[in-house]
């Protein structure tokens, strides 16, 4: 039984956990860094304990504190929430040895997928498509410039231990492909202690799409639909939707059904997220990500489910209890996130919110953890707040996020309210037909003033 669950976080993913361990009637621990003391979810949980000094490897990184205050507070479970120890195998090993329930997979899936080759082995072995490359890492460059001949050029470079981006080089014909190689190896080492890196084919206009699902002990797995991911600045998402302004009805319910087909032969349990590119009306398989993700809100809109509630519920031993027909797409959503950073240098601007206010209204969610007078500290993630919006169509979703956008106030520092407001007013988002290059270009053409004026006129 889990009445009780720690969450190994922080910011606005502990609150979201904490909103619904208080539904379901679980008592929450919060653990906090020496800079988080006045945070909103050490206020908001049953207890907190602090952990440790700032910064992140010794607090919200430190294994044995957050054991140690897991035992003290007589917890049950843990929740990871996103980032920090959620992807950590060794951590969801260290939970369950302390008789503790890990909201998340196995260890050994986080593993499986943690590893960017054999996760894309497994699921092309069950039937998911991938990206045309290596099928294991690259032992030597003549292998790889035969391979590199074969599924033909440009090609990327990627490292095994890699994700978001990290570690990896693009060769655009055959003389490029020795330095690609070098290069990535150098920096997988550097980055990840691991130098393995791995080629496919490079694809040069794709969306990113991703797909939901989440799997229960007794073998049944289910999918929530996708999210469009595409509008991303260096890895970094702003903007997110559900469903894809690109897929048809029928395209959604086929890669759902070979996703859950996939992680159903590898006995997938809890929450998950299957990443594609999607170009020339193809899926093409990258990673599986093992954790809740910061857009997890569009999905919960559109199928009206909490998925916070959903892993809870199977990390208990629940069954999932529904089939996939009952799973019914309402309407579009659209997140977006708001950092604090300048909206046209990205550079991060932590400091004191002066005031906030707080968009509301029909259709209107906004997941956040700060407050008027609230210190932003310097040294976590710089986004301060998720403002989500759900409505019958995608044009009124739009229409209803404009609105949000002009109704939030956030004073005191800088964040990027300006571009996402501008965003929402350009007629090419308006069109739905943009792929993962499409804000950087934006973010180009973009200044913060002229925008303001927009908004007026
Ligand atoms: C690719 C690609 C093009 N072709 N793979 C970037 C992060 C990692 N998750 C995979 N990434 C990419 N893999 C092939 N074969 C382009 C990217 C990519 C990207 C993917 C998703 C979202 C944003 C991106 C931004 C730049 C590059």
């Amino acid at each position: 039984m889990i009445s009780s669950i720690l969450i190994a976080n922080r910011g606005e993913i502990a609150v979201r956990i904490i909103r619904t361990c208080r539904e379901m009637k679980i008592r929450t621990i919060a653990i906090h860094s020496t800079a988080d003391a006045d945070a909103m979810h050490v206020r908001l949980a049953d207890m907190a304990l602090c952990v440790g000094p700032p910064s992140p490897r010794d607090s919200y990184l430190n294994i044995p504190a957050i054991m140690a205050a897991a035992v003290v507070s007589g917890a049950d479970a843990i929740h990871p929430g996103y980032g920090f120890l959620s992807e950590n195998a060794s951590f969801a090993e260290a939970v369950e040895a302390h008789g503790l329930a890990f909201i998340g997979p196995s260890a050994a899936h986080i593993r499986m997928m943690g590893d960017k080759i054999r996760a894309k082995a497994t699921m092309k072995e069950f039937g998911v498509p991938v990206v045309p490359g290596t099928e294991a890492a690259v032992a030597n460059v003549d292998d790889a410039r035969v391979i590199a001949e074969e599924i033909g050029y440009p090609v990327l470079v990627k490292a095994a231990a890699g994700g978001g981006g990290r570690g990896m080089k693009v060769a655009r014909a055959s003389d490029e492909l020795d330095e690609a190689i070098s290069v990535a190896q150098a920096e997988a080492r550097a980055a990840f202690g691991d130098g393995s890196v791995y080629l496919e084919k490079y694809l040069d206009t794709p969306r990113h799409i991703e797909v939901q699902v989440l799997g229960d002990q007794f073998g049944s797995v289910v999918h929530f639909g996708e999210r469009d991911c595409s509008l991303q600045r260096r890895h970094q998402k702003l903007v997110e939707e559900a469903g894809s302004p690109a897929l048809s009805d029928t395209e959604r319910n086929e890669i759902g059904t070979v996703v859950t087909s996939a992680l159903q032969k590898i006995g997938y349990r809890n929450a998950g997220t299957i990443e594609f590119l999607y170009q020339d009306s193809r899926f093409y398989f990258i990673e599986m990500n093992t954790r809740l993700q910061v857009e997890h809100p569009v999905t919960e809109m559109v199928c009206g489910i909490d998925l916070v509630r959903e892993q809870i519920r199977v990390a208990r031993g629940e069954p999932i209890g529904y089939g996939q027909e009952q799973i019914r797409f309402m309407g579009h959503a659209i997140e977006c996130r708001i950092t604090a950073e300048d909206p046209s240098t990205f550079i991060p601007s932590p400091g004191t919110i002066s005031f906030f206010h707080q968009p509301g209204g029909i259709g209107v969610r906004m997941d956040t953890a700060v407050y008027s007078g609230y210190k932003v500290p310097p040294y976590y993630d710089s986004m301060i707040g998720k403002l989500i919006v759900h409505a019958s169509s995608r044009g009124e979703a739009i229409d209803r996020m404009r609105r949000a956008l002009d109704e939030c106030v956030m004073q005191g520092l800088k964040t990027v309210l300006p571009l996402l407001r501008a965003i929402m007013r350009d007629e090419e988002f308006e069109r739905g037909n943009y792929t993962i290059h499409w804000l950087e270009n934006f973010v180009m053409r973009f200044t913060p003033d002229q925008t303001e004026d927009k908004k007026k006129a």
